[in-house]
């Protein structure tokens, strides 16, 4: 819970900032679709990118555009420079110790089963507990489990409470201590919790559990500082933070990546080649084989350079407000039923009408212009204790506004008249 004084600034940290002007940084939004102005809520499923992203990977393929760390002509340096600069890039906005601890990746999905293949596959015995949350998206189980089906690995479930969709901590120290690893999602894709993941961490370390956090969610909406939180790994997308699709990181522990085996074979992640053996390069080069996503990296370093200089905790109080709104407007429907908590949540909204299945009322909400998101969310266990197959969601962000929560809300009125 923050404290009084920190509202209130958090409140005129939003107030400062000139949300339309921003929102007109983005060429896509002024799509229309179906013939109606577009109102994107489906920003869980991917962010939308503001022009000096674009300008930014454009101007790289126009003018730097070679290969990393091979070539010695003045483009591959020009390359290379850009590339090793979004690491350092990733490293200040994670907090992180060293540009060492930062691996590129296609994405969050990766950079977790980048630590399933490498550390937890090396690490990892028979009969050992791998301990998850049930509110987990696939791409932060599936992995797992065939980890655990491969070494006879067992999994253990964090509980998600039925009434307001928080992690159910109490038996926290008891499932640590049967763990050797936790890996968990710092906010849900589904419900839109936030979940305390730096006390969490601060409970595995003493247990001696090694730790993973998932930030698909957070990582472009609020402060994510992996020093604070005390992760040994974290994972995000570039393409949730307003950066390119294909490009994610993977922050790692130094002591922790020097002494992992690499993730895949080929160029770059080796030193010396013989023809029966190899001798691998150091972290971060290990995990990187082959020709990296230099366009991707570079577009991910201007979105974080667009992200910080908004600022993450105004974002994330905007988001927070846009949601409030969108609850509250929500709940005057009779029979409707919100997921997740009333209070202190992200910027997802997800709900089940009465009389309206979720995939009709995006599929007709689409045609009056608004993109929301029907369907299981890749949380299809988490669906099922919640004893439902889908569930429609909006997800805000920092370029959405007060009027399309207004539209989006007049929307869902007027379909659900064609619907009953
Ligand atoms: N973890 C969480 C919490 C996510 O929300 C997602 C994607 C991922 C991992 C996977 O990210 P990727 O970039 O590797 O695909 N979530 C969603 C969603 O909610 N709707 O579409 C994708």
């Amino acid at each position: 819970m923050n404290p009084p004084a920190e509202t209130a600034n958090l409140a005129k940290r939003d107030e400062s900032v000139d949300w339309t002007a921003l929102r007109n940084e983005f060429p896509i939004l002024r799509e229309t679709v179906n013939g109606h102005p577009l109102v994107y809520l489906d920003n869980a499923a991917s962010s939308q990118k503001p022009q000096q992203v674009i300008d930014t990977v454009r101007r790289y393929y126009e003018h730097d555009n070679a290969n990393v760390h091979r070539g010695i002509h003045e483009l591959s340096n020009r390359a290379t420079e850009a590339y090793e600069g979004a690491r350092q890039r990733v490293a200040d906005y994670l907090n992180a110790g060293s540009p060492e601890e930062i691996i590129f990746t296609r994405g969050t999905t990766e950079g977790l089963n980048l630590v399933a293949n490498t550390w937890a596959l090396d690490n990892l015995r028979k009969g050992d507990t791998i301990l998850l949350t049930e509110m987990e998206h696939h791409s932060n189980l599936v992995p797992w489990q065939i980890l655990a089906n491969r070494i006879g690995a067992k999994l253990d479930f964090i509980e998600v409470t039925d009434d307001d969709g928080q992690l159910d901590l109490q038996w926290l120290d008891e499932q640590l201590a049967r763990a050797r690893l936790l890996s968990l999602t710092h906010i849900s894709n589904t419900m839109g919790t936030v979940n305390p993941v730096a006390e969490i961490c601060t409970h595995a370390r003493a247990a001696g559990v090694v730790t993973v956090v998932d930030a698909a969610q957070s990582a472009g909406h609020t402060t994510v500082d992996v020093q604070a939180i005390g992760c040994d790994f974290l994972a995000f997308s570039g393409h949730k933070t307003c950066g390119p699709t294909g490009i994610g990181v993977l922050y790692g522990r130094r002591e922790l990546l020097e002494a992992m085996p690499p993730y895949q074979g080929g160029g770059e992640m080796i030193l010396k080649v013989e023809y029966r053996d190899s001798t691998f390069n150091v972290a971060p080069q290990k995990f990187e084989a082959g020709t990296p996503n230099v366009a991707g990296a570079v577009g991910l370093h201007a979105a974080l350079d667009y992200l910080d200089a908004i600022g993450r905790e105004a974002i994330f109080e905007h988001d927070q407000r846009l949601a409030k709104r969108a609850c509250e407007r929500l709940a005057e429907i009779d029979g409707i039923r919100l997921f997740g908590p009333s209070e202190d949540r992200s910027g997802v909204v997800s709900f089940v009408l009465p009389d309206a299945h979720a995939l009709d009322l995006a599929t007709m909400a689409d045609q009056k212009g608004v993109a929301l998101r029907a369907g299981h969310h890749c949380n299809q266990p988490l669906l099922a204790k919640l004893g439902v197959a889908a569930t429609a969601r909006a997800s805000f962000y920092f370029y959405n506004t007060e009027a399309e929560v207004d539209r989006f809300i007049e929307v869902l009125h007027d379909v659900r008249k064609l619907l009953v």
